[in-house]
């Protein structure tokens, strides 16, 4: 399978690497403890695939378990953080070739439910979750490659996001936007 993309932890040794499947033409790669065991955990869009894959760690390099999670067209960038805050992780996904964003809500088990899809946004190519506005929710900024604008859509709470202003960045595409240091999820990035 040459274009099946494959996550490879750890070191070859004489027992082989550990290999596990995550679709084809992934984009990126976000790393968080989705099921509160005190392991990195990783989420993986692949765009040809129209979906998410999520694999638990099980800190000695090894997977504990995988499940994808279907998204829109195009699924090129993914970031993490609690937008309902319910003390559980979720994830924010660019679906590039559908103009929209898609937003799971996880259960702290390192299940995800409740998708929530958010039209309308052109082109999105990378997206980052901070708190913009300073009322300890954590908004969203998307790059849009092809308008070379960042939107910022705001949270009003409960992981519900109004759209309130689109930046122009000038030509060329704005791709990807950098995400901010993850305290407090990752305990460490030592998958071993
Ligand atoms: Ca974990
Ligand atoms: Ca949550």
């Amino acid at each position: 399978m040459p274009l099946c993309a494959m996550v490879l932890l750890g070191l070859l040794s004489s027992a082989g690497a550990h290999t596990s499947a995550t679709g084809f033409f992934p984009h990126a790669i976000v790393l968080a403890d989705f099921n509160h065991d005190g392991h990195v955990d990783m989420a993986v869009p692949a765009s040809a695939e129209r979906q998410v894959t999520v694999l638990l760690g099980d800190g000695k390099g090894g997977i504990l378990s995988s499940r994808t999670y279907p998204v829109g067209q195009g699924p090129t960038w993914i970031d993490v953080a609690d937008f309902n805050g319910d003390g559980r992780l979720d994830f924010v996904v660019t679906n590039t070739g559908e103009g929209s964003l898609t937003l799971y809500f996880g259960n702290g088990e390192g299940d995800f439910a409740a998708r929530q899809d958010i039209a309308g946004i052109h082109g999105p190519v990378s997206v980052v979750a901070a708190d913009f506005s300073g009322d300890g929710l954590p908004d969203l900024a998307v790059a849009q490659a092809k308008r070379s604008a960042v939107a910022l859509l705001l949270n009003q709470g409960a992981g519900k996001f109004t759209l309130v202003q689109t930046y122009n960045v000038g030509r060329g595409a704005p791709h990807p936007l950098q995400s901010r240091p993850q305290r407090g999820w990752l305990p460490r990035r030592d998958f071993g």
